[in-house]
């Protein structure tokens, strides 16, 4: 849909204030395409939106999806009204559709949903220094203690197995196998560097189907950019993009965040001599985190949390590297071989974990 198109369905499907005056696209998601519609009203004065197309593709139950954000943000914006903070900058509102939904299903098939602008705030693609990284391993730890008591079986599961490493590791062997695009032969190298470490893909499964570590209610996409950043306190001050919050481990969640965000390279850098695991931002994203959680990750959990930030940074070289297999069908790509830049980035952060593991253990045995 062209901009045009998308400013007269801004303006006549949805509840916003004043005239459309702007619409651009805004962000860095792979996934959803997102848009900053800026508004003109009556009295001068502006006001800001967000518009996003949901990727239909990739979620199959775009109703189930859109009640779960509907009941969580109700949910959290209850307990943020209790302790006196402001449900309008502190989580995420959904702005309903004229005929009140609260997304727009479009005779085509899409489907488009409107949020409420985070005023103030802004949000970073790459760690600019430890004290910001800290503060947004705080709100992330503070998302997950707050949804502790959300009833998980009410939650859909918006993608099946999403961070079910296991069934990543079997659909990763499938695209190896069918080889649909020739791509197979020039990946020789990673497919077997995965393969060597089949193991650690049923650690994290094998402990939550022991009950040695629980089911929570967890984020799942916790990178960087999932999170608004006030511009006066500097404090994460909201979690954003909750299309993913499901029933999950605490270890992923954690573990996401220190893959994005504590590599000292981006996700898609080419020259992976500058990507490794930052132990200072390592241990400042450790220590804000369990600070955020106030006391309600298990033992064993802490313990695990090392464990986490390796299986998931495979767990993503697996994702991106079956994309690339598959020649690129998920990820937003902008480059060739983007998802297999992306994809070597993380087999690289799983190398140098693997090399700093005593580190990381000697972490969380001092805090
Ligand atoms: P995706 O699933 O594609 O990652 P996100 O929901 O994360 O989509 O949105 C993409 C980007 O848009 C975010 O990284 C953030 O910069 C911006 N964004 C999303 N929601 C808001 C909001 N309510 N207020 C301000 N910015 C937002
Ligand atoms: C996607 O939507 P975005 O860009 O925040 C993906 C995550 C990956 C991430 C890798 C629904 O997140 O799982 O970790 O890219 N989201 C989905 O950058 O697949
Ligand atoms: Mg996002």
């Amino acid at each position: 849909m062209n901009v045009e198109k998308l400013k007269q369905m801004a303006e006549e499907k949805f509840s916003i204030l004043g005239k459309v005056e702007g619409l651009e696209v805004f962000g860095n998601g792979h996934i959803n395409d997102t848009y900053l519609v800026v508004c003109r009203m009556e009295d001068g004065m502006s006001r800001r939106y967000i518009l996003q197309h949901m990727n239909g593709e990739i979620f199959k139950n775009i109703q189930g999806l859109m009640e779960n954000i509907v009941n969580v943000t109700a949910f959290l914006k209850k307990k943020i009204i209790a302790v006196g903070g402001d449900p309008m900058r502190e989580t995420l509102t959904i702005i309903p559709t004229r005929d009140g939904r609260n997304y727009l299903e479009n005779e085509d098939g899409s489907s488009f949903r409107m949020l409420a602008f985070i005023e103030d705030t802004f949000c970073l693609d790459a760690v600019r220094n430890t004290q910001d990284f800290y503060n947004s391993a705080v709100a992330f730890g503070n998302f997950q203690y707050s949804l502790s008591d959300y009833p998980a079986e009410t939650l859909c599961e918006t993608i099946p197995n999403f961070h079910n490493t296991v069934s990543r590791l079997a659909d990763f062997k499938k695209a190896v196998e069918e080889d649909v695009c020739g791509r197979r032969k020039i990946v020789e190298k990673e497919i077997q560097f995965i393969l060597d470490r089949e193991a650690d893909c049923h650690v994290i499964c094998d402990a939550i189907a022991s009950g040695e570590i629980p089911l929570r209610v967890t984020h799942n996409d916790t990178k960087l950019n999932n999170i608004m950043i006030d511009n006066r306190t500097g404090k994460g001050i909201c979690v954003i993009d909750l299309d993913t919050v499901m029933p999950g481990s605490a270890l992923y969640d954690y573990g996401d965040s220190i893959r994005f965000g504590a590599s000292t390279g981006a996700e898609d850098e080419q020259n992976l001599d500058l990507v490794s695991c930052d132990m200072e931002l390592f241990e400042a994203y450790t220590k804000g985190f369990l600070e955020g959680c106030r006391g309600s990750l298990t033992k064993t959990e802490i313990q695990m949390l090392p464990m986490g930030a390796k299986v998931i940074t495979l767990e993503q070289g697996m994702r991106f590297l079956t994309d690339y297999l598959q020649n690129d069908v998920y990820y937003k790509i902008q480059r060739e071989n983007h998802n297999l830049d992306r994809a070597r980035t993380q087999l690289k952060l799983v190398a140098d974990m693997e090399e700093k593991w005593d580190q990381m253990m000697a972490v969380i045995g001092r805090l």
